[in-house]
């Protein structure tokens, strides 16, 4: 049903198979997301996240959500399809007309997506990529006729433009432009908003290379009483070119041709996006014209930077492929938004390092110089001038300063840039500027100043959790989950400071390292596990005795990264993690999933059972336990876990998540006690902070590959049954090539550098498992021997 081609792109040879499995394509201004029947999501930037093709109703703005339902009137771009002699209406990929294909394929290639659908005995090929760096999405379309007969055909493109708004829309066919150019003015009541919205892309076009025959762009005059399906007006010929006055507008544009045996249709392109007047289009068609699709070599700028090679292949094409792009995915477009979540942006900035690390340092000074001089970070982190903090930018929460350790961490040990330190820099409340080192102490004694008297850390109306509202809304809730996550905050920290030579100072966060975890020892085990918090009312919960969510997973990962727990404790949890929290398509971050609202502890417990935080296998939780797993030296229990945040190389399982293996979504469905037959089901959604640590993970803990400030320290963990392994990658400037390789022959891991003759390989310095005196622009090549 899937496979990876040889340069890991991605083919689902179905469109039911998975209804809802998609791929997606983004640059710097827009995103999209296809779907494989052939509806489509997608969003641009000006700067806040806007449409250009919407549903049949105004759409209310808000993030990406998880398990987004498709519907008739989704938007799509569809291409029907007429065989004018057969009388047979098709449309490709499958909808609207949802009829079965002798032949069908979506490819999904880094670049661009692709579909080759046959109908009989003709066959079309779609192909779709985006500008660079504009708000257009690019389309191709050939026909193909492999009978022995003449086929004359009609193709009909149609782009859903949508419902764009009450005060005025529009749509119209421009012969100088030979593009469809639908007009909105983007209903607002405030004198205010009229000047605000001056710089709004208000049209919607659709361009094409070649001239139409005919066009349409009233959409309920196209569908007429057919039904989208079986439109009206492909019933008449041709179509009546007909604009849409102030009723909901579509692109369609119709081409009638002749296609003698065995041959193959003029390439039709067209460009389909947003902007702000006919000028510009007519400035940028010109490109337009030109506009390639991109080669579909497959990746191999990013092979070449990064790649591992393992025992199953279906695993190395996710991580060197697709993971890596998702890492780069937001890295680059944060997700869409102009004020991404503090913690989401620093975690996408932890995975960013090891893809372009002096992004990820103009980041950090982002995110401080956003600090205030409290200490405290901010809720979001705002990117542009205008950008405000919305949604649950807008509800306190407590976590967001953990974060910049790891991060840092994570920069230091691929860059060894230990000036990033004394970076001076400012803050959003004050006039006064200081080091980065300072900053971040500020941001760990914040942290200690928000305890209560048992040195618990405040939740206010949320942590990592952000549906988790009500534990501490009335200022007395703790989190557990953050005060061990600040012991490993600042036991980093204090880590960071002792490398960079501030001893004083490193003393006194370890000495604040050991009070959180006394804290969090003495009052927050329950016996087997960790709870989860204590309400405002003075209700632990995540305990034995709760008859719902008994246990969660945050808890346990940080006390083991924070090394809050005896090898007693250790053994305990990591068997109670089995027993309640293990599934066949990963770990649930929480069960038994809640089923009714709990007053003391907030949203999170009205989400559906088994979905997002309650109780779903949420891969960015599942990840921390994965990571907390390896760094206990828990090789083959972590690699067991982290095998199954992928959708697996088997039908059954495929079928079940209902995802292409192109991205780690941000949850599985959980609850599998109670819904058996859903879970293991994607939410389809790759905005997620799993990306950055499984990427982190796969690195520094499978294939054990550290920088330090020596170099790189290799301490492997392959799963027991690897008997070889390769890693390459770029680091710090050097080439590496590490071949690992299990023998009866050696009692521990044992590195040699390999030497080729030619000076085609440098000599690399190695004292045990550490590898010094690394120069960038050398290549290396070391093999690493594994006892077994
Ligand atoms: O959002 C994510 C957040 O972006 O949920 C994570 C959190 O750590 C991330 O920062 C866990 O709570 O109900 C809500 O508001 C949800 O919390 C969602 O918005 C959630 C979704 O997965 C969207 O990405």
């Amino acid at each position: 049903m899937i496979e990876f081609a040889a340069d890991g792109s991605c083919r689902l040879n179905s469109p039911n198979a998975m209804p809802l499995a998609a791929g997606y394509l983004w640059n710097q201004k827009m995103m999209v997301q296809y779907n494989c029947r052939g509806y489509v999501t997608s969003q641009f930037m000006q700067p806040e996240p806007a449409k250009y093709s919407t549903g049949p109703n105004i759409e209310a703005t808000t993030f990406m959500q998880p398990e987004q339902p498709y519907f008739s009137h989704y938007p799509g771009r569809f291409f029907y399809l007429q065989d004018l002699v057969a009388k047979q209406l098709y449309s490709a990929p499958y909808e609207p007309c949802r009829i079965n294909a002798q032949h069908f394929e979506m490819r999904c290639y880094q670049d661009s997506i692709q579909w080759l659908v046959r109908y009989g005995d003709i066959e079309i090929e779609l192909t779709s990529w985006l500008g660079d760096n504009e708000v257009a999405e690019f389309w191709s379309c050939q026909v193909s006729n492999l009978s022995d007969q003449t086929k004359s055909l009609k193709l009909t493109p149609y782009f859903t433009v949508g419902y764009l708004s009450w005060m005025n829309q529009q749509g119209d066919y421009s012969p100088e432009l030979n593009a469809i150019i639908c007009q909105k003015v983007t209903p607002y009541q405030k004198v205010e908003q009229y000047f605000d919205n001056q710089h709004l892309a208000e049209m919607t076009f659709l361009w094409a290379d070649h001239q139409p025959d005919s066009w349409q762009a009233n959409q309920a005059a196209f569908e007429g009483e057919g039904g989208l399906h079986k439109p009206s007006a492909l019933t008449h010929e041709p179509l009546p070119c007909q604009p849409a006055i102030y009723q909901t507008p579509v692109a369609a544009m119709q081409y009638e041709f002749e296609l003698a045996p065995g041959e193959r249709s003029a390439c039709y392109r067209f460009a389909f996006g947003a902007a702000k007047t006919t000028a510009e289009i007519a400035s940028r068609s010109k490109a337009w014209a030109d506009a390639k699709a991109p080669r579909n070599a497959g990746s191999s700028a990013t092979v070449r930077s990064f790649q591992v090679d393992m025992p199953s292949s279906w695993l190395a094409n996710q991580i060197n492929h697709w993971l890596y792009r998702q890492v780069s995915y937001h890295g680059e477009s944060n997700r869409l938004t102009t004020d991404p979540q503090t913690r989401n942006y620093l975690q996408d900035a932890l995975g960013y390092c090891f893809v372009a690390p002096e992004q990820c340092r103009a980041r950090i000074i982002t995110a401080l110089s956003q600090q205030f001089a409290s200490g405290q970070m901010p809720d979001g982190v705002l990117l542009h001038p205008d950008a405000k903090l919305k949604y649950i930018n807008q509800v306190p929460h407590t976590d967001h300063c953990v974060w910049l350790p790891m991060l840092v961490e994570t920069y230091l040990q691929e860059t060894n840039d230990y000036q990033l330190l004394d970076e001076i820099i400012g803050f959003a409340d004050s006039q006064q500027s200081v080091s980065v080192a300072q900053h971040i102490s500020l941001a760990m004694d914040w942290l200690d100043a928000q305890r209560d008297e048992r040195g618990l850390s405040y939740i206010a109306q949320g942590d990592w959790c952000d549906p988790m509202n009500m534990v501490g809304y009335q200022g007395q809730g703790v989190s557990a989950w953050l005060t061990v996550a600040s012991a490993y905050a600042c036991q980093l920290w204090a880590d960071i400071l002792v490398n960079a030579s501030h001893h004083q100072l490193s003393h006194r966060y370890q000495q604040l390292a050991d009070s959180f975890r006394q804290s969090f020892n003495q009052h927050c085990w329950d016996g087997q596990w960790f709870v989860r918090g204590i309400s405002d009312n003075g209700t632990a919960f995540g305990c034995a005795t709760d008859t719902e969510g008994r246990i969660f997973l945050n808890p346990q990962s940080f006390a083991f990264l924070a090394g809050a727990a005896d090898p007693q404790q250790k053994a305990s949890m990591i068997a109670a993690i089995q027993q309640h929290l293990a599934t066949p398509y990963g770990l649930q971050m929480l069960a038994p999933a809640f089923t009714h609202m709990h007053e003391h502890i907030g949203r999170v417990t009205q989400k559906f059972p088994g979905s997002a935080e309650n109780g779903s296998v949420y891969n960015h939780a599942a990840a921390f336990y994965v990571y907390a797993l390896y760094l206990s030296g828990e090789g083959d229990l972590a690699f067991q876990y982290l095998q199954q945040m992928f959708p697996a190389d088997c039908d059954e399982d495929l079928m079940r998540r209902g995802q292409l293996p192109v991205f780690v979504p941000n949850y599985y469905r959980g609850a599998f006690e109670r819904y058996p037959e859903h879970a293991g089901r994607s939410s389809q959604l790759f905005n997620t902070g799993s990306a950055a640590w499984i990427h982190r993970i796969v690195v520094q803990c499978l294939f054990g590959f550290t920088g330090n400030q020596q170099g790189v320290l290799l301490t492997p963990q392959l799963p027991s049954s690897w008997q070889s392994a390769r890693l390459t990658r770029t680091f710090r400037g050097a080439h590496f090539d590490i071949r690992y390789q299990r023998t009866n022959d050696v009692a521990d891991v044992t590195l040699h550098s390999v030497q080729k003759p030619a000076g085609q390989s440098a000599q690399a310095t190695i004292v045990g498992q550490q590898i010094s005196a690394i120069e960038a622009g050398q290549h290396y090549q070391i093999e690493v021997i594994l006892p077994r």
